[in-house]
């Protein structure tokens, strides 16, 4: 008899979630989570600036109506200490702190045949007994410092967004270098720029970025919009992206091109990526049409930024807009005309090396007090990469991965049973509202897992074939776009020698969901159930 029924790893959003759900369907249950708090990526992930590109009404649990009319969110795009309070009140709120235990990580998962069971070992010693395993490790967990050399001489602090210290850091009358201009780095250097004598930015690859307009949530829009909160879900669930946005339903190439750019200035007046990038149909899959929304794009860019050289460097011309996650800020370009901020361009000059006392590039020095490392995550893959999980026969899942991460719906190894990946590779997690998306996810596994139980089988493993499929189709999906142009983290052409696969599927959450629903209709298609 294993010691619980699921083990879970992690306790961020999916994690809290997973055990939320499970405990209420009568199961056993024990997230494990490295961090000294929950909130998983929401909890690391504390450096200033941090805030949810995704708005607020959509960024949260919809599983109780209780809880989305209690709670109330004081911003449009909520920042990293407000969602972080959220999760705390919802662990609160639900009873969740028992089945969660803090400050232990996992380091092993063995399935033991013999058993059906998995042993999952951490870092207090102990091994437990579970009869699933569930990772909610996250899609953004495992962060990257890229190997520089010299980096183990300098003199000042260094910093990873995602590992700032929970005390913060003061930045007064420093010269500080922040290398990565993705999402963070574009929230973080405002920030940074505030307080600095000098901040110089290390930019490999110029993006692309939308303003959120962020601002107070209006309590009178609050109080009409909850009212009708059930039937908004519901929308969200059936739509694209996790979140329902009305697009213009065209392709931009068949609509005057005045039309056109009216209809991108009102987007972009409105502020967010999500309802600008889906103005059009045809704007991720067609080059000529994704270019007229970069060039409106560079526009704005060039009237924000006042010196033409330094506008020009902040140009994004390496790949289409969109294939790379939508950066979202309402201050980024605009902190380039004060006087303590430097543009460093290290694509033409890259850095060569870090001394005691600051960084070189290929043409300059720049002397500096710290530095700061935006410079993202072994996404999607990484986390789990990190745990030596090991299924039928022993394989370990690293292995397994070795060619690119797989899963069958996003969800199930082949080779790994009664394992289940909370928006694992081949689903739409990071293309996605990714609260929405762990929801259905969590639903669907507990479902197969009850199922299971009740007709009485002890295993539910994916049929490789049906995994071989499933992935086909999420890179054919995939190759139908122009995200596969991009040397973005979704191909894993962030991390050195990672293979290049595009893992995350763009089939639409709403068709998503209903292939899931059938799978699960059809007595659980493609698992094989022992
Ligand atoms: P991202 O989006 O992966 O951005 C990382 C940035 O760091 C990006 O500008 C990279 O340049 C840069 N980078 C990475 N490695 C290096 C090296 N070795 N040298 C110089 N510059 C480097 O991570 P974020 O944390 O910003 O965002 C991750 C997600 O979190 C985001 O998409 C949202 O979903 C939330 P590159 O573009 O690779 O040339």
């Amino acid at each position: 008899m294993a010691d619980l029924d699921v083990a879970v790893v992690g306790a961020g959003f999916a994690g809290i979630y997973a055990v939320q759900a499970f405990r209420s369907a009568g199961l056993t249950v024990r997230a494990f989570e490295a961090g000294s708090g929950i909130g998983g990526t929401w909890f690391w992930n504390c450096y200033p600036g941090a805030r949810c590109d995704v708005e607020s009404k959509d960024y949260s649990y919809s599983f109780s109506p209780e809880l989305e009319q209690d709670w109330s969110w004081s911003e449009r795009y909520p920042a990293q200490p407000e969602v972080l309070r959220y999760l705390n009140h919802v662990a609160d709120r639900f009873g969740l702190w028992p089945d969660i235990q803090l400050n232990t990580r996992v380091t092993a998962a063995t399935w033991d045949a013999e058993r059906s069971q998995w042993t999952v070992a951490t870092d207090d010693g102990r091994r437990r007994t579970a009869r699933f395993l569930i990772s909610a490790v996250g899609c953004l967990s495992a962060y990257q410092v890229p190997s520089l050399p010299g980096l183990e001489t300098f003199a000042g602090p260094w910093y990873h967004t995602s590992r700032w210290p929970r005390d913060g850091v003061d930045f007064t009358g420093q010269r500080v270098g922040v290398i990565g201009t993705g999402s963070t780095g574009i929230q973080i250097a405002p920030e940074i720029a505030a307080v600095a004598e000098h901040l110089y930015v290390f930019q490999r690859t110029a993006n692309f970025a939308v303003p959120n307009r962020n601002g107070a949530i209006d309590p009178e829009w609050e109080r009409g919009f909850k009212a009708d909160y059930r039937s908004y879900r519901k929308q969200a669930q059936e739509s694209f992206l996790g979140v329902p946005i009305t697009g213009t339903g065209r392709p931009a190439l068949a609509e005057p091109p005045a039309s056109v750019q009216r209809t991108l200035m009102e987007r972009w007046q409105a502020g967010g990526g999500m309802p600008f990038l889906g103005a059009y149909t045809d704007v991720l899959v067609d080059r000529a049409a994704n270019e007229i929304m970069a060039e409106f794009m560079r526009d704005r860019i060039r009237e924000t930024v006042a010196d033409p050289f330094v506008a020009g460097l902040l140009l994004p011309r390496a790949y289409p807009v969109g294939a790379k996650r939508l950066c979202q800020s309402d201050d980024y370009f605009a902190m380039f005309n004060r006087s303590n901020v430097t543009l460093v361009d290290i694509r033409s000059a890259p850095i060569s090396s870090v001394t005691p006392s600051g960084l070189g590039t290929a043409d300059s020095f720049y002397e500096l007090d710290a530095l700061v490392f935006a410079t993202g995550f072994d996404a999607i893959s990484g986390a789990l990469r990190q745990i030596d999980v090991r299924g039928v026969g022993g394989l370990p899942l690293a292995e397994k991965w070795a060619a690119g991460p797989r899963a069958y719906l996003g969800v199930a190894p082949a080779g790994f049973p009664n394992m289940f990946i909370v928006t694992g590779p081949g689903s739409p997690s990071v293309l996605s509202n990714m609260v929405l998306s762990i929801e259905q996810h969590v639903e669907w596994i507990r479902d197969c897992v009850l199922q299971a139980a009740s007709d009485g089988y002890s295993t539910v493993e994916a049929k490789p074939s049906a995994e071989d499929a499933w992935m086909a189709h999420v890179t054919e999906v995939a190759y139908s776009t122009l995200f596969p142009l991009a040397d973005s983290w979704y191909v894993g052409a962030n991390i050195p020698g990672k293979p290049r696969v595009f893992a995350p599927y763009l089939g639409g959450v709403g068709p998503y969901r209903a292939r899931c629903d059938a799978v699960a209709a059809a007595g659980y298609e493609g698992f094989a159930l022992g």
